[in-house]
């Protein structure tokens, strides 16, 4: 067997670098991204472990390679971030802004490069590979605008000569694990506000957009080696989760695992964390609806929900996946929608007018048949598509289909461009619909009615995180806090007071007098 394992491994090298179509892209270069790449960045540039091939979804080919990083990688990692953190925390927080400014920058300077390799990598389309980088670009200009400005505050003491204070503080060393369909942004969300808060931090990025967590890597290490700062600040991995994945969420010395990815395994996050009493950020699963009021501008509703629906292919945690009309427009909406999927281009990615590009690997496209045949088996109705196209790469028709909005499948959230459309009466009926799915991230009103809107984001309506009005599910802008409840995990990412998580508070009580007296009025004498 030895003997055999040799010889196999002989030829891999040339196998490899046979099927290798990176050179095809010229941008991957601008990136510094070669055939074959590091895994990880820790202030160096290593890698040792399984080979991680990133593979185009438009074609199946292999684009390009990285070694991923092995246990003993991660754990020289993290002794190199325990040696820069002290110097980190130390540092104030407007110089901490400036370091991630300069970050914003090379990002700008990279936006066009990056924006198609996300496309190549992760298969949505251009302009939204693009709009990905940009969301960079803006968390680190909110996060710069952060450095100088977050603040702790001076409350009301009850005894005499003393101050009640609070102040925040960095955390120390945190993980972040961010999912394949952002492999950009949603990392940024992350890194930017963490570095601000004085965190040095350790990224995770999805072994399948290999490249672009790399290529970040990079636009980081550039920035900080520029300013005669450690690497390991913002250190990088990509690895299998089984092995380095494992290590990060059971490692006591990272004070918080910022998680985004599927709620099964943000399940597990969970659990193992806060065994160890360690802080989570948990952004899982969606199951985001919009709901029609009849009377709704129902052009908008048509423009809001195409994009929610169809957009990165039904691949945003925040893709619409639940449209319920009044039924007094539900006919006419049914048939427009219809039309409307008839004529959205699909096709490459990187191809100027594509609309909807392929989703991201064969298990998506599995997915995607296994949710069809499930929404049938429960009595479902497709309305459009509800099949895999026959092409190179992994395409599937945008589907619509109608089923009783209580049938299981709807519970589940399929990450791939299927569209559940449903008939309702009554507000009441239709909030209880909304909320009645285990998931919580993001949902959609369209209506003119000012009752409607207050019913809508009061106390009895919308229980997810995001509670939209004539707007679409997907496409938050970073300015808000972001996340959702329920089984999405009750974290909240990117803007508003979401960097209060990535410190620790601490009350303070400062007598300044020369007495002793208790709180509470306790005499003690
Ligand atoms: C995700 O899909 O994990 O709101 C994040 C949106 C984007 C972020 C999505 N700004 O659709």
């Amino acid at each position: 067997l030895h003997k055999m394992l040799r010889a196999v491994s002989q030829f891999r090298p040339f196998i490899r670098t046979m099927a290798l179509t990176y050179e095809k892209y010229p941008f991957l270069k601008e990136l510094g991204i070669e055939a074959v790449n590091p895994g990880c960045y820790n202030g160096k540039w290593c890698g040792s472990g399984p080979v991680l091939t990133s593979m185009n979804p438009a074609t199946g080919e292999a684009i390009a390679q990285v070694n991923s990083c092995t246990v003993e990688e991660y754990e020289e990692t993290i002794v190199a971030m325990e040696a820069a953190k002290n110097e980190w925390m130390m540092t104030p927080g407007p110089r901490r802004g400036e370091i991630v400014r300069q970050i914003g920058v090379a990002l700008r300077e990279k936006v066009e490069a990056l924006g198609k390799l996300v496309s190549l990598e992760m298969g949505k389309i251009n302009p939204e590979g693009v709009g990905e980088v940009q969301e960079a670009i803006d968390i680190c200009d909110l996060a710069v605008g952060l450095s100088r400005s977050i603040a702790g505050q001076v409350l009301q003491s009850e005894r005499p000569g003393h101050m009640l204070l609070e102040t925040w503080n960095p955390l120390g060393m945190v993980g972040i694990i961010s999912a394949f369909n952002f492999p950009c942004a949603v990392a940024f969300w992350n890194i930017a506000i963490s570095l601000i808060c004085g965190n040095v931090s350790v990224w995770k990025g999805a072994s399948s957009v290999c490249l672009t967590t790399m290529a970040c890597a990079k636009i980081c290490a550039d920035v900080f080696e520029a300013n005669g700062l450690p690497g390991a600040i913002a250190s990088t991995i990509v690895g299998p989760g089984s092995t380095v994945g494992d290590k990060l969420i059971t490692d006591e010395r990272l004070k918080l695992v910022s998680f985004t990815g599927s709620t099964k395994v943000g399940r597990h996050v969970s659990e193992t964390v806060h065994s160890h009493f360690g802080r989570t950020i948990l952004e899982l699963g969606g199951n985001n609806a919009v709901i029609c009021m009849p009377d709704a501008d129902l052009e908008l509703v048509l423009r809001g929900c195409l994009f929610g629906a169809v957009g990165t292919a039904g691949q945003r945690c925040t893709s619409l996946r639940r449209l319920f009309l009044h039924e007094s427009v539900y006919d006419k909406m049914v048939e427009r929608f219809v039309k409307a999927y008839a004529t959205i281009p699909i096709g490459d990615p990187l191809e100027k007018g594509t609309l909807c590009g392929p989703v991201h690997n064969p298990a998506a496209v599995k997915e995607y048949l296994d949710g069809v045949a499930a929404i049938k088996a429960e009595g479902g109705k497709i309305l459009c598509g509800g099949n895999k196209i026959d092409r190179p790469g992994n395409y599937v028709e945008p589907c619509i289909a109608a089923i009783d909005p209580r049938a299981e499948i709807v519970k589940t959230e399929l990450f791939v461009p299927i569209l559940y459309v449903f008939k309702f009466k009554t507000i009441d009926e239709v909030i209880a619909l909304n909320n009645g799915v285990p998931q919580g991230l993001s949902s959609a009103m369209f209506t003119k009615d000012l009752g409607n809107v207050c019913r809508w984001i009061g106390p009895l309506g919308s229980d997810c995180g995001l509670v939209n009005v004539n707007a679409g599910t997907s496409g938050a802008e970073i300015g808000g806090a972001f996340g959702g409840e329920k089984d999405t995990g009750g974290g909240r990412e990117s803007g508003s007071d979401a960097w209060k998580q990535y410190m620790r508070r601490s009350t303070c009580t400062i007598n300044y007098s020369a007495e002793m007296p208790l709180a509470q009025g306790i005499v003690f004498e």
